[in-house]
C-alpha cells in the first residue's frame, strides 16, 4: 500500500502540565522544517550531527519571536521509528508552549499527524508488520504487568513469528499438493492424499490451540468483567469499596442506595479485572430506581462472571430467588457476605435453590475473606480459560477471528480430501488457509482494517 509520503507532525506526549514534552516530526521535510525554527545555540542550524542532542531556540520564523528554549535532536531515515527523517524537540511541558511550538512546526510545512500516523509509517514502511504495530498501542494501554509482557512479546515479534512459522508450514503443505496436480500420474512416495491429509490436520490442530489460548489472551489484554448482583442492602457496594480499598460507593443501611452502575479496575494476580456495583434488583415503584434495576440487568448480560449475593443475618427471601431464576445460565460465584453477624441464611436452602456454584463467605464491612474471594474469581478464570503463563498469546479478536477461518479453511480442505475432491479444490482452501493468517501480520489485509486498526491509537505515536 502506497501513501502521500508528505511530513507530518504531532506533540506526543500528553497535552497539559509535564516536566517536558515532546514534539515529532516525520518526513522528507523534517529536517528543512528543524533549521528554519530552531537555533542551536553553538552551532549553525544545517550543522546538526544525527543523534546528537542540542540545546537551542525555537523561533517563529514570520516575527522572529523566540518561543522556548529546548532540546532537538535529528533521526537520520532509516533507522528511525518512522524510516523516515525525524526530529524531536523536547521542550517544556506546558499547553500553550506545545501548542506555539506545534503551531510553527505546521506553518513550515508539517502537517498535522492523525492517530497512530508514526506508527501506521513505521508498518507502511516494513519495519514493522501489523500485528507489532497492534502491539504498540497495547504496551500504552496495558492495564496491568501481564499483559504488558504479553504485549511486549507480540512487540518484540513473537506472534509475527509464530504466524510465519505456520505459512511456511502451510506452503509446504500447499506445495505438495499442487506437485500432486502437477504430477497425479508420478508414483512419488508420501504424496498421496492420506500424507496431505495428514500434514493439513496437524497444521489444522496447531492453530486450534492457538485458539483455545486466545481466551486467556484476551482476558488479559482486555480484562474481565464482574458484576456484583443481588438485592438491596445485602452489601454490593460495600464489597466494591473493600476490593478497591477506597470509599468509592455511598454505602448507607437504606435498601436501594445504588442508583447508577459504578465501574473500577482492580488487578487480581495480573489479570485486569472490571468490578460492576449496580443497584440492588426488586420490584420498584421508584422512578429512579427502577433506571437503576434495568442498567443492573444490562450489565449482567454483559458480563463474565457473576458474584451473586446474600445477606447471611437474614432469611432466603422471595427477591433473592428472582433473582437466582436471572443468573441460571451464568458463570457464577456465591458470596455469603455479613457473615460476622448472627447467622439467619440457610446455606442448605440456598445451595438447593443455585446448587453446583461455589460459595465464598465474607463479611465486606470487616474486610474478611476478600483475599479468598479474589482467590475464587482467579481460580474460575484459570479453570475456565487455562493457564495464563504461556509463550505468545493471541490477545486480539481480530487474530482471533483470522485463525478461526484459517481453521476452517483447512476442515474443508480436509474434507475435500477425505471425499476424493480434486486437489486443486483442497489447493485453493489452503490457499485461503495461507491468506487468513496473513492478515494478522498484515501481508494480505484489506485497508479499511488498517484503517480502522490505526484510528484507535493516540495523537503522536
Ligand atoms: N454487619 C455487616 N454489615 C454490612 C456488611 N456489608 C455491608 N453491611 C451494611 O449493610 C448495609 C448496606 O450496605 P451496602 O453496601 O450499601 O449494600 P448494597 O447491596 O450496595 O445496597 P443497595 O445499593 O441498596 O442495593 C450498610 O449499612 C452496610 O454497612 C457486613 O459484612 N457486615
Ligand atoms: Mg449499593
Amino acid at each position: 500500500m502506497d501513501y502521500e509520503r508528505d511530513t507530518i507532525a504531532a506533540i506526543s506526549t500528553p497535552l497539559g502540565e509535564g516536566g517536558i514534552g515532546i514534539i515529532r516530526i516525520s518526513g522528507d521535510d523534517a529536517f528543512r522544517i528543524a533549521d528554519k525554527i530552531f537555533v542551536p545555540k553553538k552551532i549553525k542550524p544545517g550543522e546538526m550531527k544525527p543523534r546528537t542532542v542540542y540545546l537551542g531556540d525555537i523561533i517563529d520564523p514570520e516575527t522572529g519571536q523566540m518561543i522556548d528554549e529546548v532540546l532537538a535532536v535529528k533521526y537520520k531515515a532509516p533507522y528511525t521509528y518512522t524510516r523516515e527523517d525525524m526530529v524531536e524537540i523536547n521542550s517544556h511541558g506546558g499547553f500553550t508552549v506545545q501548542n506555539r511550538i506545534l503551531e510553527v512546526v505546521l506553518s513550515c510545512g508539517a502537517r498535522m499527524a492523525e492517530p497512530g500516523e508514526f506508527t501506521k509509517r513505521a508498518f507502511l514502511n516494513g519495519r514493522i508488520d501489523l500485528s507489532q504495530a497492534e502491539a504498540v498501542i497495547d504496551v500504552i494501554r496495558a492495564k496491568t504487568e501481564r499483559a504488558l509482557k504479553v504485549a511486549m512479546e507480540q512487540l518484540r515479534g513473537g506472534l509475527s513469528n509464530l504466524i510465519g512459522e505456520l505459512r511456511k508450514d502451510l506452503i509446504k503443505v500447499l506445495a505438495h499438493i499442487e506437485a500432486n496436480i502437477d504430477f497425479p500420474e508420478d508414483d512419488i512416495p508420501g504424496l498421496d492424499s492420506a500424507a496431505i491429509l495428514a500434514e493439513v490436520k496437524v497444521l489444522r490442530e496447531r492453530l486450534e490451540e492457538i485458539l483455545k489460548k486466545s481466551k486467556a489472551g484476551k482476558i488479559v489484554r482486555e480484562g474481565l468483567s464482574v458484576v456484583i448482583l443481588g438485592r438491596p442492602n445485602v452489601g454490593k457496594s460495600s464489597l466494591l469499596n473493600s476490593l478497591l480499598r477506597e470509599k468509592r460507593a455511598i454505602v448507607t443501611d437504606i435498601p436501594g442506595t445504588t442508583r447508577d452502575i459504578i465501574e473500577e479496575y482492580i488487578n487480581i494476580k495480573g489479570i485486569p479485572v472490571k468490578i460492576v456495583d449496580t443497584a440492588g434488583i426488586r420490584q420498584t415503584l421508584d422512578e429512579v430506581e427502577k433506571i437503576g434495576v434495568k442498567r443492573a440487568l444490562e450489565s449482567l448480560e454483559k458480563a463474565e462472571l457473576v458474584l451473586l449475593m446474600f445477606d447471611a443475618s437474614e432469611e432466603l427471601k422471595k427477591e433473592d430467588l428472582d433473582i437466582i431464576e436471572l443468573v441460571k445460565d451464568k458463570f457464577v460465584i456465591v458470596v455469603i457476605n455479613k457473615v460476622d453477624l448472627p447467622e439467619k441464611l440457610d446455606q442448605k436452602t440456598l445451595e438447593e435453590a443455585i446448587p453446583g456454584r461455589n460459595i465464598v463467605k465474607i463479611s465486606a464491612l470487616k474486610e474478611e475473606g476478600i483475599d479468598e474471594l479474589k482467590e475464587a474469581i482467579f481460580r474460575a478464570v484459570t479453570n475456565k480459560i487455562g493457564s495464563l503463563d504461556e509463550g505468545v498469546m493471541v490477545t486480539r479478536a481480530r487474530h482471533s477471528q483470522a485463525i478461526k477461518k484459517a481453521v476452517d479453511a483447512l476442515k474443508r480442505a480436509e474434507e475435500a480430501l477425505v471425499k476424493s475432491i480434486p486437489m486443486e479444490v483442497v489447493a485453493v482452501e489452503v490457499r485461503e488457509a495461507l491468506e487468513f493468517l496473513g492478515e494478522i501480520t498484515g501481508d494480505t489485509v484489506e485497508e479499511d482494517v488498517i484503517r480502522a486498526i490505526f484510528e484507535n491509537f493516540c495523537i503522536g505515536k
